[in-house]
């Protein structure tokens, strides 16, 4: 995280077009990712940010920066340097949402990997610069339609980037789709991401004014990872301990949601896309409309197995980093 604004000067080489080659290649760049989580309230976020890694180690995706989206237990932004670190990007930008509106302010493992640098070897422990800031950063450096910005928390970064007139420009130039694990209820019911610990109050603001396609992931719950192969990686694994500290997770398996939304926004051949709308009710529910037409909206579910799924996802998290701390 020290080397910021090297890592932007890097990623602006990466991610501009070369001169004359912009129409010349025939095959697609992998997604550019924001990856955007409340990384310490549930384990499934550490276990998603180790995909993801994984599959930047492959060239199916480039991760571009972290978003911290909680402002209650703010550790969680340690935890995902920790994870940066150990795959070898510990300089990766990370932003972090500075007020305290919104977020679980539970600890199960965030706390105890952040403050843990001696062991994983990174040097953000619970602040970093604020999201806006870094949203910015990381779009300007972006070339036009590549970013994908991938939501595994509660999404009120977004309000905050579109109400900064930069920020909105930015969007709408440079950010192709919004993939967000988020439920997707026929009837208004309750959506931990999209509408508890304070974020139903931004939502109706969020679908009203957000200008791209969005696409809404809904399924992990009966996905359990993190008990079978996680568990043969070493010790200083930062996803390994979270999975070991959070309920121990690391022999009981846990849902996998975000990993799942992870996999859509790196591999949409996996998935099928439905149209409709989501639309935020009251407090913390939304419901989904299926027969909706014309928001851009899209809810996508998997074609292959859950137990295919688990799989694939499993052997991802415990596969060693191309680089790092293995
Ligand atoms: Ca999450």
């Amino acid at each position: 995280m020290k080397k910021l604004f090297r890592t932007l000067t890097i990623l602006f080489c990466a991610l501009a077009p070369a001169s004359g080659a912009k129409a010349a290649s025939s095959v697609a760049a992998p997604p550019v990712i924001i990856f955007d989580t409340d990384m310490g309230s549930d384990v499934d976020d550490a276990g998603a940010l180790a995909l993801l890694h994984r599959l930047a180690d492959l060239g199916e995706v480039q991760l571009a920066g972290v978003i911290f989206s909680s402002g209650k237990n703010r550790f969680g932004v340690g935890v995902c340097d920790a994870i940066n670190t150990w795959y070898g990007r510990g300089s990766l930008p990370l932003g972090q949402y500075q007020r305290e509106d919104i977020g679980d302010p539970n600890n199960l493992y965030s706390r105890q990997i952040a403050t843990a640098t001696n062991v994983y070897r990174h040097d953000v422990i619970d602040r970093a610069p604020d999201l806006v800031t870094v949203y910015r950063e990381l779009l300007r450096a972006a070339r036009e339609g590549s970013v994908t910005i991938l939501t595994v928390g509660h999404p009120h970064g977004l309000v905050w980037l579109m109400r900064d007139t930069e920020g909105a420009r930015l969007v709408t130039n440079k950010v192709s789709r919004w993939v967000a694990m988020g439920g997707t209820p026929e009837q208004p019911g309750r959506d931990w991401n999209l509408g508890e610990n304070g974020t139903g109050a931004y939502m109706d603001e969020l679908l009203a004014n957000w200008p791209t396609k969005a696409y809404f992931s809904p399924v992990g719950e009966t996905v359990i990872t993190g008990n079978r192969k996680l568990p043969a990686t070493p010790k200083n694994n930062p996803v390994r301990e979270a999975y070991r500290l959070w309920n121990n997770a690391i022999e009981k398996g846990r849902s996998s949601w975000d990993q799942v939304a992870v996999l859509y926004a790196a591999r949409p051949q996996l998935f099928e896309t439905q149209p409709g709308r989501m639309r935020h009710t009251t407090g913390p529910n939304v419901v989904w409309e299926p027969k909706a037409a014309g928001a851009m909206h899209y809810r996508v579910l998997p074609k292959i197995s859950e137990a295919a799924l688990a799989e694939t996802i499993e052997d991802l998290m415990a596969q060693p980093p191309r680089k790092g701390g293995w």
